[in-house]
């Protein structure tokens, strides 16, 4: 059984665009620029845009976090989203999800260029994505496919099994393990909350991505020897000996599936380091190709 390690993984793809960065400056470049707007004061959300605030201040991007209160209207938020598509500083800027519920989340994602979309939700974006053309993958899928590559994890053929169909992890990463790709060419099933006997489909897979949120919810006996498990499960759950006081559990009971596994992801570890680095990675192709449409 080998660990896909995300952690790992992750530090090296920021090494890599830390490499870059330093290059862009002794050519005299402006280095890329990424901001995020955070609306409202969500635990886990705070977390997340410190993380990539700090991902980027380690690499040698600058960034911007925009702070706005829960109060902030959807007009308000759509004006500063305006400003940042005029903002030629900014090379790509995010709207950290979930807004507050009296925001509509498609007017908002509508509202960024898709230039700088470098969470990749535009529709224009994932429209692209399904075609293959170039856009910008949504990161957490993006970062699923660059571990599986890195890991030379066979795809190719296989039988692949999604549970989910989020737009931003189940039905993206069901289309792109499905392209003509060298990470891809894999026949894709994608089973949600109305698929009948999903423990069918799960014990048929090779490769197992699994975005469904609810901890441990993937067996041992539900999964064939040497499966491939990613998972993509974040739960927090209260942990009284924790520094934070809670603990981050995945999909997977990792202990007994694991045992089964031939390659699995941890949690914490796995998955969601990879995210930010392709967060990361989406603002440098931003900012290249930025330059090229200037040039
Ligand atoms: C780890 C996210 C749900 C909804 C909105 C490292 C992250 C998480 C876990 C992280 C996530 C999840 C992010 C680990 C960003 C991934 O070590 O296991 C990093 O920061 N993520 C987000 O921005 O918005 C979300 C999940």
């Amino acid at each position: 059984m080998v660990i896909l390690d995300g952690k790992k993984i992750s530090n090296q793809i920021k090494d890599e665009i830390a490499a870059e960065v330093k290059e862009m400056k002794s050519n005299g470049e402006k280095v890329p620029h990424l901001a995020a707007v955070l609306v409202g004061e969500d635990g886990a959300s705070l977390t997340y845009v410190g993380s990539k605030v700090r991902a980027c201040e380690r690499i040698g991007f600058e960034s911007t976090l925009v702070k706005l209160p829960d109060t902030t209207t959807e007009d308000e938020l759509l004006a500063k989203i305006a400003d940042l598509n005029a903002d030629d500083d900014i090379d790509g800027f995010i709207v950290q999800l979930p807004l507050p519920k009296h925001i509509d989340e498609q007017k908002v994602l509508l509202a960024v260029d898709p230039d700088k979309d470098v969470d990749g939700f535009h529709p224009a974006n994932f429209g692209k994505m399904a075609l293959e053309m170039q856009t910008f993958i949504p990161a957490t899928p993006f970062g699923i496919m660059e571990l599986l590559k890195r890991y030379e994890v066979e795809t190719s053929g296989k039988h692949a099994v999604v549970i989910g169909r989020s737009h931003i992890v189940g039905r993206p990463i069901s289309i792109l393990l499905s392209t003509k790709d060298k990470v891809g060419n894999a026949t894709v099933t994608l089973t949600h909350s109305r698929t009948k006997d999903l423990e069918a489909f799960t014990k048929d897979a090779d490769i197992i991505i699994s975005a469904l949120g609810v901890p441990n919810f993937l067996k041992a006996d539900m999964v064939k020897d040497g499966v491939v498990v990613v998972d993509v499960g974040i739960t927090r759950v209260p942990d009284e000996t924790a520094k934070r006081g809670y603990r981050i559990v995945g999909d997977v009971d990792f202990e007994n599936v694991s045992k089964k596994a031939s390659y699995i992801t941890p949690v914490p570890g796995g998955v969601g380091p990879m995210t930010i680095a392709m967060l990361l990675k989406n603002t440098l192709l931003a900012r290249q190709r930025g330059m090229a449409k200037k040039a």
